[in-house]
């Protein structure tokens, strides 16, 4: 039996099932929500992190809040939620065990590209005051290195051309042209991937799209659109059939796209809105006027390292992330890599401490989390992943040993082939150039230069850094050489 509006019924009125008094399901009346958010990007991590928060604005009795969520791409969210009427639940693991709850406040899942009107529909009813978006880095269409809007991207090029856009920045901009048309106030956007600044960063795109099309519409938006910044923190890793299968042996339904994640959350974000909120900070989000500070710790500490222990874990041949956390040589060089090189170039108080919760939510035997899930897009990733915090290395003539080592791991990883011989697909929207550069010669100094010279990840300053260029070289040899513990022990870095 499926989970849908009416087993939601079942279940609640069940006093004594079995499951139903560990279990929190949505209490309000759903049929009494509002259309107030449009989600761009229906990922496992807006159902475990936004909605949440806005599942508890709602629980407190504010029913302005529910959420249309669109996937740009492809149909398979709304071809798993459609069937239960948008329910669907999420499970919070540790090593503890297991919290079930069911979300009600989504309230219809919309395929873009079937569809593209009526995503705009909903981006311009009046009762829509925050379109959100979670699509990724390489959702934003941008040059990693410098984030501009990629103009000649073909799928921007569409979208300046034609009135049925593809990208998020040609939904939010044609959305934002229609509302100014029809008289109606403009929404906030509230950007939540892992980008730098990243409402500035979309403020940024979407002007630099609406000025290609209508200079008024750019000084409209520039005047009356908000875009706050915020730093989102949850780790959600892609959903198997064995979590499947567990939830619905839990629930006693099935849910065909259940969410999991850790107990762990954190959403701080700037009070910058040009219209209504729901109260997320009743549900514990942190509003502030300057999310940098929490941003850049984030971004530096938990996704660099991140990034680090998915390179090197997985040519070391490790599957997941608490896996690769059990090999100490290696959760050692990501502790003092955060320790001696990221935590001197951050501002945020409670380094250290932050630095252990880290170390503990990453050993999280529960999650399972894929390293090669983490690997993906690392040309999109790596500049404020690990390049900011080099460069500010840089420039304070500090050592930077263990952020080299680690973007030599990187380099090592696009060959395509793990310590145990296997080989795995390089997944990455500039993979074609990255694996070309990565496998150009058999010499590493070579590989190098290759990669180096590709200024949309490092820019023009790194390749020309001959200290930089050296170590990357050194560190890239002992590791093709020795592999990549021996090559870590080698350079003193364990
Ligand atoms: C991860 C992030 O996949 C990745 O690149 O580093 O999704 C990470 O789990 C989240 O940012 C945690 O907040």
């Amino acid at each position: 039996m499926r989970i849908n509006q009416a087993q939601l019924a079942t279940l609640a009125a069940s006093a004594n099932h079995s499951t139903a008094s560990r279990l929190k399901l949505p209490a309000y009346d759903r049929s009494k929500l509002a259309p107030g958010i449009v989600h761009l990007g229906l990922g496992a991590f807006h159902r475990a992190h936004q909605a949440l928060y806005t599942e508890a604005a709602v629980a407190a009795g504010d029913l302005r809040w529910g959420i249309v969520g669109v996937s740009l791409r492809q149909a398979d969210t709304h071809d798993a939620l459609a069937p239960q009427d948008y329910l669907y639940s999420v499970a919070v693991r540790d090593s503890q065990g297991e919290q079930l709850m069911v979300v009600g406040t989504l309230l219809a899942a919309l395929v873009a590209p079937e569809n593209p009107q009526a995503v705009l529909a909903a981006m311009s009813d009046a009762r829509c005051h925050i379109v959100s978006l979670t699509v990724t880095e390489k959702g934003y269409c941008y040059d990693p290195a410098s984030r501009a809007l990629l103009l000649d991207h073909p799928d921007i090029q569409h979208d300046l051309q034609q009135a049925d856009p593809k990208t998020a920045i040609g939904f939010i901009v044609r959305a934002l042209a229609q509302r100014r048309a029809g008289g109606t106030a403009p929404f906030t956007v509230v950007s939540c991937d892992n980008l730098p600044a990243n409402g500035d960063t979309t403020r940024g795109m979407v002007l630099a799209f609406a000025a290609q099309i209508d200079a008024g519409l750019a000084a409209w938006i520039s005047e009356q659109v908000s875009f706050p910044n915020s730093m989102v923190d949850r780790i959600v890793p892609k959903t198997t059939e064995v979590d499947i299968r567990h939830v619905e042996q839990q629930l006693g339904l099935h849910d065909a796209w259940p969410v999991m994640t850790e107990r762990f959350t954190q959403w701080v974000i700037e009070d910058r809105f040009c219209g209504p909120r729901p109260r997320w900070e009743d549900a514990g989000a942190t509003i502030v006027a300057d999310a940098a500070p929490y941003e850049h710790a984030k971004l530096r500490m938990l996704n660099g390292s991140h990034s680090t222990l998915a390179y090197l874990g997985a040519l070391m041949a490790y599957e997941t992330v608490d896996q690769a956390m059990q090999d100490a040589d290696l959760s050692g060089f990501v502790a003092a890599m955060l320790a001696q090189e990221v935590e001197p170039t951050l501002e945020r108080p409670g380094l250290p401490a932050y630095r252990a919760e880290l170390m503990q939510r990453f050993r999280n035997p529960a999650l399972k989390h894929r390293l090669q899930q983490i690997a993906m897009d690392g040309s999109q990733k790596i500049p404020q992943r690990l390049l900011g915090t080099l460069r500010n290395r840089l420039a304070a003539d500090a050592d930077c040993r263990h952020l080299l080592f680690a973007l030599a791991g990187w380099f090592q990883y696009l060959a395509g082939q793990d310590e145990a011989g296997r080989s795995y697909p390089v997944s990455d929207p500039l993979a074609g150039v990255l694996q070309a550069a990565a496998t150009s010669a058999e010499d590493s100094a070579a590989r190098v230069q290759a990669l180096l010279a590709l200024s949309a990840v490092f820019g023009e300053d790194l390749a020309g850094n001959a200290s930089v260029r050296d170590a990357l070289i050194r560190d890239l040899s002992l590791i093709r050489q020795h592999g990549v513990k021996a090559a870590m022990r080698n350079s003193g870095l364990i």
